[in-house]
């Protein structure tokens, strides 16, 4: 596992003993892999096992993670306890201690802001792994009802 380009296909390659994967350069101008890979595909060793090869990552997606973020971000989750309001969101509010403290310098501006953005980006993703849940599980209803629908005809 790893970006494009690191050499993933490589090592199979190597470890097989022979070309069965393709791979190529990287970009000349950024040194970026130029995924090469695009399909997961599973080979048995010689010397036994199974190796996977896979495309490179594009990004990586953070989801329900928001105990991890906090746990990252501790200081600006104390803070916030001392804040007013207990919903604030730390841009404007009156009596919001995390403000207070980028004021006196105690806290960069852009650690919060980071804080913020990972906070944005793991309830997005999760709400969207959710609904892709929720519509996986209705999907698999209606094949289930049609399948037994079709059974019950039979006899
Ligand atoms: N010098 C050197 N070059 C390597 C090594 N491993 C891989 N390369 C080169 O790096 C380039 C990319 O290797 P790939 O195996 O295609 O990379 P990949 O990780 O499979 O990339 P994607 O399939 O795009 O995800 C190729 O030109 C390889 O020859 C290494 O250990 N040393
Ligand atoms: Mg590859
Ligand atoms: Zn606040």
């Amino acid at each position: 596992m790893g970006s494009s380009g690191v050499g993933k296909s490589t090592l199979l390659n190597t470890l097989l003993g022979g070309a069965v994967q393709q791979t190529s350069d990287i970009r000349e101008d950024d040194s970026k892999g130029k995924h090469t890979t695009t399909g997961r595909s599973l080979h048995p060793m010689p010397q036994g096992g199974l190796l996977l090869d896979t495309p490179g990552m594009r990004e990586l997606q953070l989801a329900d993670c928001d105990e991890g973020v906090t746990a990252t971000f501790a200081e600006i989750t104390s803070l916030a306890e001392q804040c007013r309001f207990g919903d604030c969101q730390h841009d404007g509010e009156p009596g919001c201690a995390v403000q207070k403290a980028i004021s006196k310098g105690e806290l960069e501006a852009r650690r919060l802001s980071s804080f913020q953005k990972l906070m944005r980006e793991q309830a997005f993703n999760s709400a969207t792994l959710a609904e892709k849940r929720a519509r996986d599980k209705s999907f698999g209803k209606m094949i289930k009802a049609h399948l037994s629908d079709k059974q019950g005809r039979k006899r």
